[in-house]
């Protein structure tokens, strides 16, 4: 079994699903085992992380110091089409902070009380301050046209005195936050037992050969792609894949199977596949441009 754990490197970006042939021969005498090839790329994992990551990272910070009110700022990535963020907070002053991490401009508005943010561009943060909230929950959406119907909505929760906030802010912001230590644990606790659970797709599966030649050779096809894959019961998170899952399928051989493996590049930039665990022709290596 290998698992490899290099960066992908890329290479000029290949013609849209042109698939490649990357032949490789299993010696007899390689000492493999049952010879297995686990295409588990973790480079490519990365990447998909990394947007995982990002979401769960953000932030909220509460301070009351030199105010009667809570002060809170909650930070919010806008992208096509979803609004992430952990947006609660306690009754008091709220002011959002947008970073846009699309392509496409975006705004924030808040639906009860009538203001929408100015718009800001690809790369752009701009802030909305909302003022005094009292407790309830807010609708939070982007204004331009088909944005909300596409995914742009979410809400905003105030708390009301005395009611606590969820775990994850808690876990944020340490002022003006009303969670006694119990109530702390319990919140730790059922966080993580609610795991593992149920979610949608299977990864890691044994990929079956898409044919068999006549001379024994066994043909894998392997498709490079970006899918929503559910993290957690109902979060998805945008996965970049072989074959639509998260682990990678693997590839099961015999000694002494001669293999074809044809990649199919649906991702926006270029990929190779960079093979561990076996002998490969130098100019099948998968460093491109290189061999
Ligand atoms: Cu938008």
């Amino acid at each position: 079994m290998t698992i490899i754990d290099e960066q992908p490197v890329s290479g000029p970006a290949p013609a849209p699903r042109r698939p490649s042939s990357v032949p490789v021969r299993m010696e007899k005498g390689e000492t493999l085992g049952t010879a297995w090839i686990l295409a588990f790329v973790l480079g490519a994992m990365a990447i998909g992380m990394i947007g995982f990551v990002s979401l769960i990272i953000f932030a909220s910070s509460t301070s009351d110091s030199g105010s009667s009110v809570p002060q809170t700022t909650l930070e919010v990535n806008l992208r096509e089409f979803s609004i992430d963020g952990d947006l609660v907070a306690p009754a008091g002053e709220v002011t959002l902070v947008m970073e846009n991490t699309g392509s496409m401009d975006h705004n924030l508005g808040v639906r009860e009380l009538g203001v929408i943010s100015p718009n800001v561009g690809p790369g752009g943060t701009v802030q909305l301050a909302l003022g005094e909230l009292a407790p309830g929950t807010y609708e939070v959406f982007c204004s331009i046209a088909g944005h909300e119907a596409s995914g742009m909505v979410t809400s905003l929760t105030v708390t009301g005195e005395g009611e606590g906030t969820p775990a994850a802010s808690a876990a944020g912001g340490h002022g003006g936050i009303d969670m006694d230590f119990a109530a702390m644990d319990a919140a730790m606790m059922e966080s993580m037992l609610a795991f593992p659970a149920e979610t949608e797709g299977k990864g890691n599966p044994i990929l079956e050969p898409t044919e068999v030649r006549p001379d024994g050779t066994k043909v894998f096809d392997l498709t490079a792609e970006i899918v929503d894959w559910e993290v957690e019961p109902g979060k998805f998170v945008e996965a970049w894949t072989y074959n639509g899952v998260v682990p990678a399928p693997q590839i099961v051989l015999d000694r002494g199977d001669d293999i074809e493996v044809r990649v199919v590049n649906n991702l926006p930039l270029g990929t190779d596949i960079h093979w561990h665990g076996v002998h490969t022709p130098n100019d099948q290596d998968g460093v491109a441009p290189y061999t």
